[in-house]
């Protein structure tokens, strides 16, 4: 038998925003009414609304930690040393893995991924991944959609010589893992403006950071944005701000220029 739903609707919008906005928009009421009910009030905000722009994503240096991460990665694609791309085995992990992974190889070819098997290894960052990495001479793992609650794996990591980023949306515990760097919104002590990026977001946004720091055009960046449309909607994050912008991008590119896996 189908559950009972209960219908919670929106209180009307305020009559004087409707106007304010119908009135600067010259459209319909009916139509302010709903732009204010989803928080447009604002000629401004109608334009980000309607004509979202990639000039309006945040500054990912304003996340916490960014500055560490970015520097360590750099430290290690300059001296070679092998990175490990250690996803989740859900949609927005493995397009995390892939995005974060096809854009450190184009800049270096000591990089390599890994995917947690769901049975044999678990869900996130295993001690058995980190003896694989160990055993294959990587020296860096960077985590994404998963590693902000492994502070046993991190310091069993630490102990075998390997470093770890952890790019994760997951809601942290008490103690933050001591990693090298830690990146996600969701940390109580992280004022970045948009704490609901998926885990792959969070991964473009190291991405981000990287090519802002050594003067990587974001162009090239364009072309990663259908990996994270997918994560967006598989992983069910809000479609509101930096989202919604990503997603709007990310679906241009999947329709128009979709790479191999993702093609029809
Ligand atoms: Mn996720």
């Amino acid at each position: 038998m189908a559950k009972e739903r209960k219908w919670i609707l929106k209180e009307p919008a305020d009559p004087d925003k409707v106007g304010r906005l119908s009135a600067e928009l010259g459209i319909d009421r009916v139509l302010s009414a709903l732009l204010v009910k989803r928080g447009v009030e604002t000629f401004e905000q109608a334009r980000s609304f309607f004509r979202p722009s990639l000039n309006d994503l945040h500054d990912p240096f304003l996340m916490k930690d960014m500055d560490k991460a970015v520097e360590r990665v750099r430290k290690a694609m300059t001296s070679e040393e092998g990175i490990l791309v250690y996803g989740d085995y859900d949609v927005d992990g493995t397009t995390a893995v892939a995005l974060v992974y096809s854009f450190l190889r184009r800049y270096s070819s000591k990089v390599d991924f890994y995917i947690p098997d769901r049975y044999e290894d678990g869900y996130g960052l295993s001690f058995k991944g980190i003896d694989w990495a160990a055993d294959n001479g990587f020296s860096l793992i960077i985590t994404l959609d998963c590693g902000i609650k492994a502070n046993e794996k991190v310091e069993y990591a630490s102990g075998k010589g390997i470093d770890v980023i952890i790019c994760d949306h997951h809601l942290p515990e008490a103690v933050i893992p001591p990693a090298v760097a830690v990146l996600d919104p969701k940390r109580e002590d992280d004022s970045y403006p948009f704490d609901d990026l998926s885990g792959c977001g969070v991964g473009f946004k190291l991405v981000q950071a990287y090519s802002q720091a050594y003067g990587i055009p974001f162009e090239t960046l364009i072309p990663l944005l259908d990996l994270l449309v997918v994560s967006i909607s598989a992983d069910l994050v809000s479609m509101t701000g930096e989202n919604r912008v990503l997603a709007h991008y990310g679906l241009k590119q999947l329709n128009e220029n979709p790479r191999k896996g993702l093609q029809p």
